[in-house]
């Protein structure tokens, strides 16, 4: 039998235990050694019962996602879970951790389920564009009710072992020892005579509803929300069929729906997305025996909408931080700020008003200095520029202490320039939240020149720490993300001058599947933004840089976005909705004379190549001067900060599904109309003669 699946004898019970670190995912082997131990355990005439548990941290957590896309190895997970399901013995799955997908598939398969108090299940498999494909579609609502099951499936949230318990996915929570819990349920199923129940046969959850119009509801609903997605629609079909058949042909049905979604493009781009994130938290370079100092208090220096937020993410992970402004005006400000932000997540009721008490209290206002000494790390989040940042860090520099980090939230300054300030650039580091920092998952982490290797474990561990997506990038205008975001907003601008209007590109880069579209985003944040960063951009670029100037006209002319209720949009009071701005089409029109252009319809397709292949040209570029250790960091950057689809795996993973080739050939052509901010990346062309992709390359290669 395989290491991965041992079988003990207790007496009367099998105890089968899974053994597959780090999450128990069940690879062939994992399968193969659970069939042969429900065999061996059915034939075993001295076995009356079987438990099974799981080694490590968690029940299995799922099919092993390595292996979606490779040919599959008998036995199936399905062929498992009938194998079990049709056992003679009673069994009984004990949860502890994460039972998710074929996870939970095999405890329903099982005959009896308890899981200890903390435990949690579900059936994510919609997160990675697939339904589970091991009947959790049929089983599921047979037990939970198919509202519940629809719930579970469409949204791959798990639920807590109390939820599971009332919706009789589970017939007992337990507290302490899993083999204890095991042993003792078995032997009560022995004792009291209770034979095999299979899930299957069970019919209670499917009864007692009008299960057809549940089905048509939550169609509408998915058709509706989940616009683009493949597999929402295909879970929705796999429970309806649950309602429908029999259980056999409705895992047959099951089975069908799982290998559509299985060959669809989005399970390959999100797949990609769940392993490049969990990629992006190692660092090549990084020795394996430094060790991140650790940090039990930190402070934000600035207290605007960033600063707050920052001190928040803090709060909200339990660390007590100090929030420094200038003065007691800027600073009672400043803590309102953070009593209005947790008061609007109470008003909405994902809060409650103790936690929010409980989470104030971490948050201590100083305006002096001194108050800063003691702290293990100061994250600066004040005005974006060089000589602010100086004042900032040689104070810092004065009172800290040893050892503590000091942090920059700069989104584009020279962080080795900031780090110069003081005497310990070793100590310093960038810390590039996104706004609103207490909602937004990505953090860059910015490695300068001289941060030592300790801090850059330290500032990883924090994030970890702050539930946040930490990236590492390197040092250059924008770092990744808004450094490419500057390529995609200028094209899009350009789109304007050539014909489009903002509601054009913005619908069509929705229809891409972009969260939101770059004008409505733009009026978002503040048209005088962007101004700024341009004016510096202008003077550092070539003169014959062609640059777009419609933002910079609705800038002069007051229109800075939703705050001033005019932007490339025009809003009502009180009212986010984007409406046509009348004063918008004389200024685009003039835009386009001045250039020389005849404003032309522009298809969809011509605004996404000119958008998103100028991310990918400039991922390229960045990729190669090694600011990004890898692609897929690129791609976990656009996905958690920008808004990018996760069913497109990122820009660079996007590129690599069209083909470097093909992309490549479009960079030249907008090269040849667009002028040399289209040059194309050498790694661009490098590859796509090579018929290679971003995925498979590594520095050096
Ligand atoms: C499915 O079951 C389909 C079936 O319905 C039908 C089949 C026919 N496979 O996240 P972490 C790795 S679809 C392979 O950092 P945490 C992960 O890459 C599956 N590897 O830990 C990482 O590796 P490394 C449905 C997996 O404690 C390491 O484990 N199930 C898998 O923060 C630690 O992961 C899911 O979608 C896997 N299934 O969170 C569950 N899972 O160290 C997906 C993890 O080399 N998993 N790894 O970077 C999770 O949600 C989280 O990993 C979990 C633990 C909550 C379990």
């Amino acid at each position: 039998m395989a290491e991965f699946v041992r079988l003990q004898r207790h007496g009367a019970i099998a105890l089968i235990i899974v053994d597959n670190p780090p999450v128990n995912a069940l690879s062939q082997p994992v399968r193969q050694g659970l069939q042969q131990a429900f065999q061996a355990a059915d034939a075993d005439p001295e076995v009356l019962a079987v438990a099974l548990v799981c080694e490590g941290n968690t029940f299995i957590a799922g099919a092993d996602i390595k292996e979606f896309g490779k040919p599959p190895q008998a036995p199936s997970l399905p062929d498992v879970i009938d194998s079990i399901e049709n056992s003679r013995k009673p069994s009984v799955a004990v949860i502890h951790g994460t039972a998710l997908g074929g996870g939970l598939e095999v405890a329903l398969g099982c005959h009896y389920r308890v899981a200890r108090k903390d435990a949690k299940v579900g059936l994510p498999e919609v997160k990675l564009g697939l339904l589970p494909g091991a009947g959790g579609t049929q089983r599921l609502p047979r037990l939970a009710g198919v509202a519940k099951a629809l719930d579970m499936i469409v949204s791959g949230q798990p639920i807590g072992a109390a939820e599971a318990l009332e919706h009789h996915i589970v017939d007992e929570l337990f507290e302490g020892d899993l083999v204890e819990a095991g042993l003792a349920y078995a032997q009560r199923l022995i004792d009291e005579g209770r034979g095999p129940r299979r899930t299957g046969e069970q019919s209670a959850g499917l009864e007692g509803a009008d299960n057809a119009e549940l089905i048509a509801a939550k169609h509408a609903e998915v058709a509706k929300r989940m616009r683009g997605l493949f597999s929402p629609l295909r879970c929705v079909a796999a429970v309806e069929a649950a309602t429908k058949l029999p259980l056999a042909e409705g895992l047959k049905r099951e089975r069908e729906l799982f290998a559509e979604c299985l060959q669809s493009p989005q399970r390959a781009a999100l797949v990609h997305s769940f392993f490049a994130e969990r990629q992006a938290g190692k660092i090549a370079d990084l020795p394996a025996d430094v060790k991140p100092r650790a940090v039990k208090s930190a402070a934000v220096i600035g207290g605007g909408t960033m600063g707050v937020g920052i001190a928040l993410c803090f709060a909200n992970a339990g660390i007590p931080v100090k929030l420094l402004e200038i003065n007691e005006e800027a600073l009672g400000r400043a803590l309102q700020r953070a009593r209005d932000t947790y008061g609007a997540s109470v008003k909405r009721g994902s809060l409650t008003e103790e936690a929010m008490e409980q989470r104030l209290k971490r948050v201590e206002g100083v305006t002096d200095y001194a108050a800063l000494a003691d702290v293990d790390l100061v994250i600066e989040a004040v005005f974006e520029e060089m000589d602010v940042k100086r004042q900032v860090f040689e104070r810092l520099d004065a009172v800290c202490k040893p050892g503590a980090i000091l942090a920059s939230n700069t989104s584009s300054l020279d962080l080795n320039q900031i780090a110069a300030f003081t005497q310990r650039p070793e100590d310093v580091v960038g810390l590039h939240f996104f706004s609103p920092a207490n909602v937004m998952r990505l953090l860059e982490v910015v490695r300068g020149a001289k941060t030592s290797d300790e801090v850059l474990a330290t500032a990883m561990a924090v994030g970890k720490q702050l539930k946040k997506v930490s990236v590492v990038v390197g040092v250059c205008d924008g770092f990744v993300g808004n450094r490419m975001v500057f390529q995609y907003g200028r094209e899009a601008e350009f789109l304007l001058e050539e014909g489009a209007t903002p509601q054009q590109v913005d619908g069509a880069l929705r229809n891409f599947g972009m969260a939101m579209g770059p004008f409505a985003m733009r009026d978002l944040s503040g048209l005088d933004i962007g101004q700024a960063i341009r004016k510096r951009q202008r003077a550092e670029l070539p003169a014959d840089r062609d640059f777009p100037t419609v933002s910079d006209k609705l800038c002069e002319a007051g229109m800075l976005g939703q705050k001033t209720g005019a932007g490339y949009y025009r809003y009502e009071p009180g009212n986010r909705t984007p409406l046509e701005n009348p004063d918008l089409a004389p200024m685009l029109d003039a835009a386009s004379r001045e250039k020389g252009l005849e404003r032309r319809e522009l298809d969809e397709q011509y605004i996404i190549e000119r958008t998103i292949y100028a991310l990918v040209n400039e991922g390229a570029k960045i990729l190669e001067e090694g600011i990004a250790q890898r692609a897929s960091d690129i791609d976990v950057i656009y996905l958690n900060g920008y808004g990018f689809p996760a069913f497109r795996g990122g820009p660079m993973f996007y590129a690599d599904s069209v083909g470097l080739d093909q992309v490549l050939a479009r960079v030249k052509a907008l090269h040849a109309r667009c002028g040399d901010w289209w040059k194309p990346a050498p790694l661009l062309e490098k590859l796509a003669a090579e018929g290679r992709t971003f995925s498979d390359w590594q520095p050096g290669q």
